[in-house]
């Protein structure tokens, strides 16, 4: 039996404010202290992972000056050397202080709007100077609960222009960083701007330079709107456009969970973990999960734990999945490689001179042919539930 044990080859990376989460809900005070950032990376280093990721405000005091700044990503500096954590991504936090109760970047109050683009600027040049090559733009509070008080089309506007100038002044100071749009349909706002995958993914082609512009798709969020995450992480894919992932568990349609990976959707999770195994994608496996606010200290690393050995094992089902013979004679049976043909190799006159295509084409034939996508699914099940 494997052992499922993380280590850094793996790429599993975690948000300071995961690990980190004291457990405030709507409802609720913390359960939990606060974790110091510099425990957060030993004790991750320890579990095996391969970095660590972080808000803005997680690492830095809002309203500290320079010289506790200074300190403060010093220190934490020092804990990244001593473990050999990385930091491949931050973010900023434009949605926790009241000034961003209306957004940041598509805020009406354009103080608020210009506050948020050097809050994010600031934060730009920390992740530069830790080496991080992607920086996530979480929009949570971009949005509206009501219909007058966001004209959508004037605000995505205002959207492009941050980005655009966000794109700029990457370019200006010659930073290797790239950004990653995360959409989320809904929460903290009553409905979010770019709120799914492809809502962002067709935003990203109306921006100055697309090509700084990727997305940073989360499970939850996508299954909130009840859609399938696996096809929006293969359309990001397939548009060159998967920059970075968030991982988390989510069950059904309601509020964004944030249960460790696996701890949702386990059939989407398979599936997920099938592609992202099989596919170009070399970035972080990053984990956005809270540990439930039941758990103490040891609760909150025994679900960090979780969410690696559910990827690993995961992996290793898919694995044995793709190398199973039966298998693979079931995905001939169902012409998966007839799906990979071109419909048209002899192009469009070839089409149009083709009677068998249309005139004398066996309608009902076709028809009748079974795609025999049980007997492959049931293959998938036997190989998640350890039947095979
Ligand atoms: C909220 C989120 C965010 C983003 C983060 C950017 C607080 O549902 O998912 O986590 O992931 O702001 O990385
Ligand atoms: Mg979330
Ligand atoms: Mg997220």
């Amino acid at each position: 039996m494997h052992e499922f044990v993380p280590t850094p080859e793996h790429r599993f990376t975690f948000g300071l404010w995961t690990v980190g989460w004291e457990g405030r809900d709507p409802f609720g005070d913390a359960t939990r202290a606060p974790l110091d950032p510099v425990e957060a990376v030993h004790r991750l280093a320890d579990l095996g992972a391969f970095g660590v990721t972080f808000h803005d405000d997680d690492l830095l005091p809002p309203d500290s000056g320079d010289a506790d700044r200074r300190a403060r990503v010093d220190r934490f500096r020092k804990a990244l050397d001593a473990t050999g954590l990385t930091v491949p991504m931050a973010t900023t936090n434009l949605f926790t202080h009241p000034v961003f109760k209306d957004g940041a970047f598509t805020a009406n109050d354009r103080d608020v709007r210009r506050y948020a683009l050097r809050k994010t600027i600031r934060n730009v040049d920390l992740a530069a100077e830790l080496g991080a090559g992607v920086y996530v733009a979480w929009g949570g509070r971009e949005g509206a609960e009501s219909g007058a008080a966001k004209d959508v089309r004037v605000a995505l506007d205002r959207m492009k222009e941050a980005f655009d100038l966000l794109a700029q002044y990457v370019t200006e100071q010659g930073y290797d960083i790239r950004f990653a749009i995360e959409p989320k349909p809904n929460e903290p706002r009553g409905d979010i701007l770019l709120p799914t995958v492809g809502h962002a993914l067709a935003f990203i082609e109306r921006l100055e330079r697309p090509d700084l512009f990727g997305v940073n798709p989360e499970t939850g969020h996508e299954q909130m709107a009840g859609l399938n995450f696996p096809h929006g992480i293969a359309q990001a894919l397939w548009a060159g456009k998967l920059f970075h992932i968030d991982l988390n568990g989510q069950s059904g349609i309601k509020y964004d969970q944030d249960l460790r990976f696996g701890a949702g959707d386990l059939r989407q999770a398979f599936w997920l973990v099938d592609l992202l195994e099989s596919a170009p994608y070399t970035g972080p496996r990053h984990f956005d999960f809270k540990p439930p606010r039941t758990e103490d200290a040891d609760g909150v690393w025994a679900s960090a734990a979780g969410c690696m050995r559910n990827y690993l094992i995961l992996k290793e089902r898919a694995a044995a999945f793709r190398a199973d013979p039966e298998v693979r004679a079931a995905l001939a049976a169902s012409r998966l490689g007839e799906l990979a043909l071109p419909t048209a190799a002899d192009g469009l006159r070839g089409l149009l001179a083709d009677r068998s295509c249309y005139e004398e084409f066996d309608r009902e034939a076709a028809a009748t042919r079974g795609m025999a996508f049980e007997h492959l699914d049931q293959l998938a099940l036997d190989h998640l539930l350890g039947a095979r």
